[in-house]
């Protein structure tokens, strides 16, 4: 039988907003696990990874907010990432800002060629140079590629440019559009998925990131259209539809071997209703092989 292990990264130190880090409670409170040991999966659920106390502490840098905290949870999500793989369980990554995401990838690239598949509103490819708002949710693609200053912490990771699709971007700043050109990271915007189908443009993201030991997709989202996901702290209209957004984990589950999962940026304040953490389940449910028939 396929087994998940749930990993909860109840973090906020990556978001310029409060209650993100109640986000693995709203999604286990959604029926997580139970609705996916009705797929037929062996669910094991480990907790949350324990998130250092800044809560009154001045962010050390403007430029990087509380990166010494974002990088305590990266570095212990890592870890437990990977020995969810070597105990042969899916980790499924509860976030959490997607600051999460850095050690997710780590943790699944470790000893491993993977790909990964990166479905967001945005790019998440500034640098502390390039970042607009100090957030270091903004910075999670280009931490985990090593870029910039990341080099002398996570360039170690395994993961190349060539590896990595963002899928459904629809906001970028100047210096993400920089290094998309100058590293070669392969993007599809929510234009292409508008010309050409979110299937065919999902397959040929797969089939670019490659990885022999399969993919690991982090799935911000806001990459929904907010008036379907409103729990989000930065919500960009024009986004995927419902539908759409299962077909698209539908034709990753198919297509695609996946290696590991995030579910990141739900913020139940900002949520209805705790829909937006529903619909992180529903997806869930899609991504691990949920059919119809
Ligand atoms: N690009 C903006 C920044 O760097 C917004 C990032 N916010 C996200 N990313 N939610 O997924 O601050
Ligand atoms: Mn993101
Ligand atoms: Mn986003
Ligand atoms: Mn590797």
């Amino acid at each position: 039988m396929h087994s998940v292990r749930i990993v909860g990264a109840p973090t906020d130190y990556g978001a310029n907003r409060r209650g993100v880090n109640m986000g693995p409670a709203a999604i286990r409170y959604a029926d997580l696990a139970a609705t996916l040991a009705d797929l037929g999966l062996d669910v094991t659920d480990s907790g949350d990874r324990s998130v250092p106390r800044a809560w009154t502490d001045d962010p050390a840098r403007a430029d990087a907010k509380y990166l010494g905290a974002v990088e305590t949870v990266c570095t212990r999500l890592a870890d437990a990432v990977s020995e969810s793989l070597t105990a042969g369980q899916t980790p499924l990554v509860l976030g959490g800002d997607h600051s999460v995401a850095t050690g997710s990838v780590v943790g699944t690239a470790r000893d491993a060629d993977v790909g990964v598949l990166w479905f967001d509103a945005h790019g998440d490819l500034n640098t502390p140079a390039t970042t607009p708002s100090g957030n270091v949710h903004g910075m999670a693609l280009a931490a985990a590629l090593g870029l910039g200053e990341f080099e002398s912490t996570w360039a170690d990771a395994g993961i190349e440019p060539e590896n990595v699709a963002l899928v459904g971007v629809r906001d970028l700043d100047s210096g993400e559009r920089e290094a998309i050109r100058d590293h070669g990271v392969t993007t599809y915007s929510m234009h292409d998925i508008d010309r050409r189908g979110v299937t065919s443009v999902v397959d040929e993201a797969i089939e670019t990131v490659g990885g022999a030991d399969g993919v690991h997709v982090s799935f911000d989202l806001d990459w929904l259209d907010p008036s379907e996901a409103p729990g989000v702290g930065t919500p960009v209209r024009g986004g995927a539809t419902y539908r759409e957004a299962h077909a698209a984990l539908e034709r990753v589950a198919d297509a695609a071997t996946v290696r590991s999962l995030d579910l990141v940026e739900v913020n139940p304040i900002l949520d209805e209703r705790n829909r937006t953490a529903e619909m992180a389940v529903g997806l869930a449910a899609s991504a691990l092989g949920k059919r119809i028939l």
